[in-house]
């Protein structure tokens, strides 16, 4: 009798019907049947004429059938900028009318040239990544990186954007950030992996425009900041070497030597270089004294603005080693570079290194931010426009509720992400029009790398969550959907590691001397006090309150132990620290509600935005107490962790 086997690969399933010399494959053992053809063994070889047309039929509607089981329709994303109404609802609450107008032109244009003509270079450059050639064909040492020409056109598009301009130029005020900011998260996933060149780009202009752009830099900042493809520059960032990616101050071998004209010729290697085609860097080296001592530590590091290549293009002293072979942002040359004897220019006090960086870091946090939230919001349009066109169990995805939950749970993630960087970005813009409170610059600076940290793993989480939504075809290279993936894995690690962010928080409460908390507290608290007469939100309000009042008791509690505490629930301390600011008010510092609640209490304000709010408060919004609760930090924990790690007997 009939016996087919389990399939366990969908071509070669088979059953032992054996008709003409060949074992058909299952589901046509099971249309002969439905078709009443007798099919056991014995029978088989005696098929009539009758009983072959009826087969040969079969065979074409199963092999059209087959060809149309391949096709599927491909996820598709429209004016990113249009269908994004989060976005567009924030900047109709928030910006002047005036601002809005100009501004939702120029967007709607700009999306509808992403879609056009700028994704599909996107695509080229993950097609086409760089090449590196060390010699030429004559044996000279050339080390020639070869990028294609969809990525050099990013860079002209970034310029005639105004993708950095627009932040320096200052045209709306303090507003400019935080449109400069909507513009990079709609470029961001078409980008190519040119948002990366980018985020250096403007943290250097940021590091020369605190300097108060010394003479010296002035053709830089004005490069770095033009709208002219022709004469805008990139730059990069280079702090890791060998011995310390996180630990910059310990890590750091570069020496800088003084020449008789004050410029620093700099010898030492750098272990990771992101867009190593960049024109111009800034880095970090230690300046040797007359008998080639340097300092140690942080405190011997100081800041240096380079040119890569001269005008001919010929490398500053610089030899290239290789490129990285990373795991994503392919499309971009990573570098591993040596400097001997590279010419370079002192840009900070000596041995001001390190601050003077900062200035660039927390610039290039916020991209990453912008990174993580541009990323969240294109898999799940994608996974939104699949669900519209998939069929599955004789429906379509969107009419399954289990589906549906999974999307809507990422849809509140990006969403509590996105307000978290317009936050941000609002704070940043106020404080370069010398318009913020004293309050407002502790809280940019406590919030940077709360949402770098809490973004960077929202966005791996989604991006993982949302490729499965697309089943098997999410795992394949030719939709592109894995590059996403990729590109946003990097997110927790380059700008400093989750952990490293943690301990920043850490550091921006102790140099301030715990005033950033105190500003974070009450600011929150007030804004929940004001909240609470909204009804649709009381549930929300009541967790966000009972969210604060654990955090407060969180901080009394750990009391003379608290440095030791603190380093353990850092992780978890900013990750509540994310979670309460998310679910806290927008508008200004004095105004009430969280950001997801001041979104959802708008006059206008959809049931979406309602539905989100309370659904960001369902989870828990202080998990640092809670592990404070379970003892996780207290005690012998830390030696617990590491018996867990190693088991007893190695410790
Ligand atoms: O990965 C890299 C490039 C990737 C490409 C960029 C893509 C961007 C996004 C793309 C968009 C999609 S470059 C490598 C990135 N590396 C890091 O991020 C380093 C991670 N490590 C840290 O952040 C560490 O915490 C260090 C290096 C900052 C620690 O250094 P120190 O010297 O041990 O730290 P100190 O001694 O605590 O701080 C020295 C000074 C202090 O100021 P003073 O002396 O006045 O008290 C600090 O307050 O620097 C100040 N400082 C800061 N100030 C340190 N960090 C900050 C900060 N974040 N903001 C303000």
């Amino acid at each position: 009798m009939f016996a087919c086997r389990l399939p366990w690969w969908r071509s070669s399933v088979t059953c032992n019907s054996w008709q003409s010399g060949h074992f058909l494959p299952w589901d046509r053992c099971q249309m002969l049947n439905i078709k009443g053809i007798n099919t056991t063994v014995g029978q088989e070889q005696q098929v009539s004429m009758k009983e072959k047309q009826v087969l040969k039929d079969l065979e074409m509607q199963l092999a059209r059938r087959d060809t149309e089981a391949l096709f599927q329709e491909q996820p598709e994303a429209g004016n990113q900028y249009l269908e994004d109404t989060l976005l567009r609802s924030y900047l109709k609450t928030h910006l002047p009318p005036k601002i809005l107008e100009e501004v939702h032109q120029d967007l709607e244009r700009f999306g509808n040239r992403l879609l056009t003509k700028i994704q599909p270079l996107s695509r080229e450059c993950e097609l086409n990544p760089p090449v590196f050639r060390q010699y030429d064909a004559w044996g000279r040492r050339v080390d020639h990186i070869h990028t294609c020409s969809a990525w050099r056109r990013m860079k002209e598009i970034s310029a005639e954007e105004g993708l950095i301009a627009e932040a320096y130029e200052k045209r709306y005020s303090n507003w400019s950030r935080l449109y400069q900011a909507v513009k990079l998260y709609l470029f961001s996933s078409s980008s190519g992996g040119f948002n990366c060149p980018l985020a250096m780009t403007d943290g250097a202009a940021k590091v020369i425009e605190s300097l108060g752009i010394p003479g010296s830099l002035k053709n830089a900042f004005d490069r770095l900041t033009s709208r002219d493809p022709e004469k805008f520059w990139t730059s990069g960032q280079w702090m890791t070497e060998r011995r310390g990616g996180s630990d910059v101050a310990n890590g750091t071998e570069t020496v800088a030597r003084k020449q008789p004209d004050g410029t620093y010729c700099l010898y030492g290697f750098k272990w990771f270089t992101s867009a190593a085609d960049s024109d111009v860097t800034l880095t970090l080296a230690r300046i040797a004294d007359a008998e080639g001592q340097c300092t140690q530590g942080s405190r011997g590091l100081s800041l240096f603005f380079l040119r890569v290549r001269d005008e001919e293009g010929k490398l500053n002293n610089i030899q290239v080693q290789r490129l990285k072979d990373k795991l994503g942002t392919r499309q971009m040359a990573t570098a591993e570079l040596w400097l001997q004897g590279a010419r370079a220019e002192l840009i900070s006090a000596e041995g001001r290194g390190v601050a003077a960086i900062s200035n660039m870091l927390n610039i290039t946090r916020i991209h990453n931010v912008i990174g993580a939230v541009a990323s969240m919001r294109r898999m799940i349009s994608l996974s939104r426009d699949y669900a519209c066109k998939r069929v599955a169990f004789g429906k379509l995805l969107k009419d399954h509720p289990l589906h549906m939950q999974t999307i809507a749970r990422m849809e509140v993630q990006v969403r509590g992400a996105f307000l978290l960087l317009m936050e941000i970005v609002r704070l940043l813009g106020l404080a370069e029009t010398n318009l913020a409170s004293e309050q407002e610059q502790l809280l940019l600076r406590l919030l940077i790398p709360v949402a770098k940290l809490y973004t960077g793993k929202q966005a791996s989480a989604v991006a993982v969550e949302a490729m499965e939504s697309f089943g098997g075809q999410g795992y394949m290279e030719d939709t592109g959907l894995p590059v996403i993936l990729r590109d946003t894995l990097v997110l927790s690690i380059w700008e400093g590691t989750t952990n490293i962010l943690s301990l920043d928080v850490l550091r921006s409460l102790a140099k301030s001397q715990g005033q950033v908390m105190a500003v974070f507290l009450s600011t929150v608290q007030k804004k929940l006090e004001l909240a609470s007469g909204t009804e649709d939100l009381s549930p929300a309000v009541q967790r966000a309150r009972e969210a604060i009042g654990s955090l407060r008791q969180f901080l009394a509690a750990a009391g003379s132990e608290r440095a030791l505490i603190m380093e353990l629930a850092a992780r978890d301390f900013s990750y509540s620290l994310a979670r309460i600011y998310t679910g806290r008010a927008t508008t200004a510092i004095t105004e009430p509600w969280t950001l997801l609640m001041e979104h959802a209490a708008r006059p206008d304000a959809s049931s979406t935005d309602v539905c989100a709010a309370l659904r960001w408060c369902n989870q828990e919004l202080c998990p640092v107490a809670v592990e404070s609760a379970r003892g996780s930090y207290r005690g012998g924990a830390a030696l617990q962790d590491s018996a867990l790690v190693f088991g007893t007997s190695r410790l």
